[in-house]
């Protein structure tokens, strides 16, 4: 059996998605997720120029040897870019592979280890009141648990606050556009919403805050020590994470859940703060960390430490990502949450799928593989449109972290 084709699909139903298609010489096909928001072209030239070329004639069973080739191969190992063109990878032969299996991705993996993925849905608002509305209009809709963000007074354009509501997208201009960032108004402000959304709804959801890298280490502890009446599920990238001896100082300070990994590729950005117990919730996922066989790696090394996995999905992580990601998370034994940022109808209409959404939960279907297709003609619709992400510059000038 050989890879006969690969080829590259690039659409932009509301957002830029990049998507790999292998086929077999025997018929079968996969597809694989490589979006990497605001650097799409950067890893379509890596698939198209440098990768593609490599897989043809070679066979697609041997999903590890293929990995093993493009990581330790390419000698120049890592990155967002090389990683993410990994993932796609992987991603498709894992979903050839349970397609001639016959099986849903999950049963090949090892079967469930439990029925359902618990998600989080993201409410937001332009203030307290507003996200405290929409809090409840989440909880309304069944979700068990629920990430707030809010704009802060004093603060135009906060991290995590959507234009529309229901569809979240950070990425809205053709030149990053430029946010202001005041750390000292963030602070004052966040328990005061944790507290009202407590007092207001109780202690039967889960909450959730991402503070995108925002803080400094101490900072980041006392921010966790005072929401901590609040209990959060967790407070996520409080400060960013190449440093990781940081989280130390954060861990001295407060007992509120961390949560880091999004940006990271590889299991080399997580060890330090797994075998450390740095974090709670390890979020590296499908797309960004080598695809199935080393998200495993990554979660197999996190059990031994207790940390669980808490899978990145927000709208620039395709419907493929999802799907994908869900028949990890229905295996994997330390599972603890999966984000879910619902996509544009357009967008799925691109990514015909099978998983569910029912009372908080999402469900992956029984198709024989990851249960995620590309629609190429509703994909034409919609070419590329460049867009960033924003950055951040503090009141002074100086640049933030976004
Ligand atoms: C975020 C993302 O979902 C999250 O937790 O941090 O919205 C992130 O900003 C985007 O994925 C960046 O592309
Ligand atoms: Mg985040």
């Amino acid at each position: 059996m050989k890879i006969e084709s690969a080829k590259v699909i690039v659409t932009c139903p509301g957002r830029n998605f990049v998507t790999l298609k292998i086929t077999t010489d025997q018929g079968v096909y996969g597809i694989g997720d490589a979006t990497l928001n605001g650097r799409e072209l950067s890893v379509v030239s890596y698939l198209e120029d440098h990768v593609i070329p490599c897989l043809i004639g070679k066979d697609p069973r041997r999903i590890e040897d293929i990995w093993q080739y493009l990581y330790r191969g390419g000698y120049w190992r890592r990155g967002p870019v090389t990683m993410s063109a990994i993932s796609a990878v992987d991603t498709a032969l894992w979903d050839i592979k349970a397609k001639m299996a016959g099986m849903p991705l999950y049963d090949l993996l090892g079967g469930k280890s439990r029925e359902a993925v618990m998600v989080y849905g993201h409410a937001n608002g332009i203030d307290l009141s507003e996200t405290v509305d929409e809090v409840g209009r989440y909880i309304d809709m069944g979700y068990r648990a629920i990430r707030a963000q809010s704009g802060v007074p004093g603060i135009k354009d906060a991290y995590g606050v959507g234009r529309g509501k229901m569809y979240y997208e950070p990425a809205d201009a053709a030149l990053p556009s430029e946010t202001v960032w005041d750390t000292r108004k963030y602070l004052n402000f966040v328990p005061k919403l944790f507290d009202k959304l407590r007092d207001t709804y109780g202690f039967d959801h889960h909450l959730l805050h991402d503070a995108h890298h925002r803080l400094t280490p101490i900072e980041a502890g006392s921010l966790g020590h005072r929401l901590e009446p609040y209990q959060l599920f967790w407070l996520e990238d409080a400060t960013p994470a190449e440093n990781q001896e940081a989280f130390k100082l954060i861990r001295q300070h407060t007992t509120t859940p961390l949560a880091v990994g999004e940006i990271f590729n590889t299991i080399w950005d997580a060890k330090d703060l797994i075998q450390n117990q740095l974090i709670d919730y390890i979020r590296t996922t499908v797309v960004r960390a080598g695809g199935i066989t080393h998200l495993r790696r990554i979660a197999d090394f996190a059990a031994i430490w207790q940390v669980r996995t808490g899978s990145h999905g927000a709208t620039d992580l395709s419907p493929v990502t999802m799907g994908a990601a869900l028949h990890f998370d229905v295996w994997v034994p330390n599972f603890g949450i999966q984000e879910y940022m619902r996509h544009t109808p357009e967008t799925d209409a691109v990514f015909p799928h099978d998983y569910t959404f029912d009372k908080g939960f999402l469900y992956p279907g029984e198709t024989p593989g990851h249960g995620v297709d590309i629609d190429e003609v509703e994909a034409a619709k919609y070419p590329y449109k460049p867009a960033y992400l924003p950055v951040a510059r503090l009141e002074d000038g100086s640049m933030w972290n976004w």
